[in-house]
């Protein structure tokens, strides 16, 4: 991977991230994320190579609006980690087009503590591109960290969007952060997502906010309770914490292990990460054939116009399909 066109020797790669060499892990995942045919190929077979190293990690998703304290919670969780002897893994998804390397920077130094733990590693979103494509990379990152030793994975969602489902569905645990102060928050979460959720975590438990945080927590059991469950082995637990105190942490990762134990036993951990797997499959496989038609100037060009004429009612989807099919030659 030193110069440009060298081949890349894939079995050495994999032996160097195995060894657990951050440098390496690092570079292998900006191969990961290159759009070059050959590192794509490179890519492949690396993670094929990879593949039996896998999926030891504990692979939590956490979501929750912009200043919920995500970033805080996974400092303040990840150093518990780390201090316990697990190695942390951090990744982002953020589809999103205002992200520069400015907030790339300010996540960092939101994680002040786990930014400069040996036993963490963090690697900010995939540059913005399509949601299918970001959360592709993440999900290949993920197990490069895995073959590289980390045992926890964390997963923050960044924009606001639909990341939400892409990253319940690359880990075994989602987590939902709220705000103390129900009501309008409740309002606010969407439905899919409390649907998602293996459990809700009221932040910022702490000073004045602590008994707004306990009436939150009330409000969001009952609420769960007219939802159908997401696990016939769980039902998603509602508890109040503080990421800046670190009062309930300690319990918010009892929950994750707990969940962990009682999917384990039943199996069904195991076939949410199968069909995990098989969706993954099929995300990639739709990326790999829309690519070439968005980028292919011809039908950039008439697209527009096409669109505008369907929805319009001038042309029929059908006939719109069949001119597109001939401006791709197929
Ligand atoms: N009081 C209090 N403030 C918090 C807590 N967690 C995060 N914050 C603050 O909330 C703001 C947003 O936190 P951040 O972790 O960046 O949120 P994110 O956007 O969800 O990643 C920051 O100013 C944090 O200092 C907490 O437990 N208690
Ligand atoms: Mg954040």
């Amino acid at each position: 991977m030193t110069a440009r066109n060298e081949p890349v020797d894939v079995s050495r790669l994999a032996r160097d991230i195995g060894a657990g060499d951050r440098t390496v892990l690092s570079r292998a995942i900006t191969l990961i994320e290159s759009k070059r045919a050959d590192h794509r190929r490179t890519a492949a077979a690396l993670t094929q190579a990879l593949l039996p190293a896998t999926g030891k990690a504990v692979r939590v998703g956490i979501t929750g609006v912009p200043g919920v304290g995500k970033s805080m919670t996974i400092d303040t969780l990840g150093t518990v980690l780390t201090k316990q002897g697990r190695k942390v893994a951090v990744l982002a998804v953020d589809p999103s087009s205002r992200r520069t390397g400015g907030s790339i920077l300010a996540d960092k130094t939101r994680m002040a503590q786990l930014a400069n733990d040996a036993n963490a590693f963090i690697r900010p979103s995939p540059a913005s591109g399509t949601l299918g494509g970001v959360a592709a990379k993440t999900r290949e990152t993920m197990l490069l960290c895995e073959a590289a030793g980390y045992d926890v994975v964390l997963v923050e969602t960044i924009g606001v969007g639909q990341s939400e489902i892409a990253v319940a569905d690359m880990t075994d645990f989602f987590l939902v952060l709220v705000l103390p102060g129900a009501g309008d928050e409740l309002q606010g979460l969407k439905k899919g997502v409390v649907e998602l959720a293996d459990m809700i975590a009221v932040n910022k438990a702490d000073g004045d906010n602590i008994v707004r945080a306990k009436a939150a927590a009330a409000e969001y059991r009952a609420a769960l309770h007219i939802l159908s469950p997401r696990s016939p082995n769980w039902s998603p637990p509602v508890m109040t914490y503080s990421a800046l105190t670190g009062d309930g942490i300690a319990q918010l990762w009892t929950h994750v292990l707990d969940h962990r134990e009682k999917l384990s036993a039943s199996g069904e951990l195991a076939s949410r990460r199968g069909e995990q797997q098989v969706k993954w499959m099929w995300a990639m496989l739709e990326e790999r054939v829309f690519a070439p038609l968005r980028s292919d100037r011809a039908l950039k060009a008439a697209l527009p116009r096409l669109e505008t004429e369907v929805a319009a009612g001038r042309l029929a989807p059908a006939a719109a399909v069949e001119e597109i099919a001939g401006l791709l030659g197929r």
